[in-house]
């Protein structure tokens, strides 16, 4: 356990749930569960926290939620390149620098999330349209860029997905952008050796959405051939950031024994490397189901407890956040087809209350290992 990680863990433990709901004015406590799922977690050496949105730090009852229930908090779009510096030389650090200020102000760990989505889709518009003409002009932006960014947060941010969602999950190879073109591979290394100077006492993550459905098996191979590489060559990278996201729509997703247990043979391989794991955006995308909400929200949790369980298992999982609290804030709705049901894929519902994925959540953290 980090210095952080045990600082933070202590004043949990202190503070108690009761404790947290006073000195916090703007929390729900009539409805808040006994223990928050930071304390649950803490006391099995674990942080728990969640994503929050730019515009989420306008809603207040949100933000007591996410008091009375984070130890952690991560930035879902604020950190990201294209909002970082939309335009060349347009920097904006105006959303990130709210969160890093709530943060700060509540007593929140802050976790950062991306340095460099190497992503077509994800990059600004104008990096996309750059030609670096050399591999040494795209390493000077790059190095210049994570620099100025992890620089602007150290050491407040204790944890950093230096990498995100790289590798093309059908063919397993890099992701094609302007980085790749004038770099190649080491892309990646030179991302990880920037943070790393700007950021030396943080975790550094390579963070993607492999998990254990069908269709995973390349995406995952790939994952463990690129943490190979980069272990082989030095770089400084400490751990892999699984997402999380899980797509359940009916009995044929489940996660079955085999599943899990190819699931358990990848993980079982990143640990082997030495490597942490840390669960960064979880959440349970149900997809076309059907039926009363008390029926998915049953089996939502029962994913969840188990998912959690397996991945608790593993002392080397040192962290669980969701991606949101709330399941109407989640970026899942934005791709609800006309006549299909609202999704459910977060802990608690649109009037913030809980569901019994949190029940499961705090089961999991109350059954967890002791990991230190
Ligand atoms: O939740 C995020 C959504 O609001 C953004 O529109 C989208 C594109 O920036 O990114 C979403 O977050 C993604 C995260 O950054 C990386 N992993 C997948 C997440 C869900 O798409």
């Amino acid at each position: 356990m980090t210095r952080l990680d045990r600082r933070r863990m202590l004043q949990l433990m202190a503070a108690g749930s009761a404790g947290l709901a006073l000195a916090r004015p703007g929390a729900r406590a009539a409805q808040a569960p006994e223990e928050s799922l930071a304390a649950l977690a803490a006391k099995r050496g674990l942080i728990f926290g969640s994503a929050v949105s730019t515009p989420q730090l306008d809603d207040p009852a949100y933000l007591g939620l996410v008091r009375q229930e984070c130890a952690a908090v991560v930035a879902e779009n604020a950190q990201k390149m294209y909002a970082i510096l939309p335009e060349p030389e347009a920097w904006d650090f105006g959303g990130a620098d709210a969160l890093a200020e709530f943060a700060a102000r509540n007593g929140l760990d802050l976790r950062g999330h991306a340095l460099l989505w190497n992503h077509p889709d994800y990059l600004p518009d104008w990096v996309m349209e750059t030609e670096f003409g050399t591999a040494a002009a795209a390493e000077d932006f790059l190095r210049g860029y994570i620099g100025r960014v992890a620089g602007r947060y150290a050491p407040q941010i204790y944890a950093w997905d230096v990498v995100n969602e790289t590798l093309d999950p059908e063919t397993g190879e890099l992701r094609d952008t302007p980085f790749t073109k004038a770099l190649g591979p080491q892309v990646i290394d030179i991302a990880f050796d920037a943070a790393k100077a700007a950021a030396p006492g943080a975790k550094l993550a390579y963070n993607d959405y492999m998990s254990w459905e069908d269709g995973h098996e390349t995406h995952r191979t790939a994952v463990l051939r690129l943490l190979e590489r980069l272990l082989a060559q030095d770089a400084p990278v400490t751990g892999l950031g699984i997402q999380g996201h899980a797509r359940w729509t009916d009995r044929e997703a489940e996660f079955s024994p085999a599943r899990q247990k190819a699931w358990r043979g990848f993980l079982d391989e990143v640990t082997g490397m030495g490597l942490d794991l840390y669960v960064t955006e979880l959440d349970v995308n149900d997809g076309d189901a059907t039926g009363p909400d008390a029926v998915r929200d049953a089996e939502i949790a029962a994913y969840t407890k188990d998912y959690l369980g397996l991945m608790l298992d593993y002392p080397q999982t040192k962290e669980v956040l969701t991606w949101g609290l709330a399941d109407h804030d989640s970026w899942i709705q934005a791709f609800v087809d006309e006549g299909e049901l609202v999704r459910r894929p977060l802990p608690f519902d649109d009037e913030y209350r809980p569901k019994p994925m949190r029940e499961a959540m705090a089961a999991a953290f109350r059954a967890a290992p002791q990991r230190s």
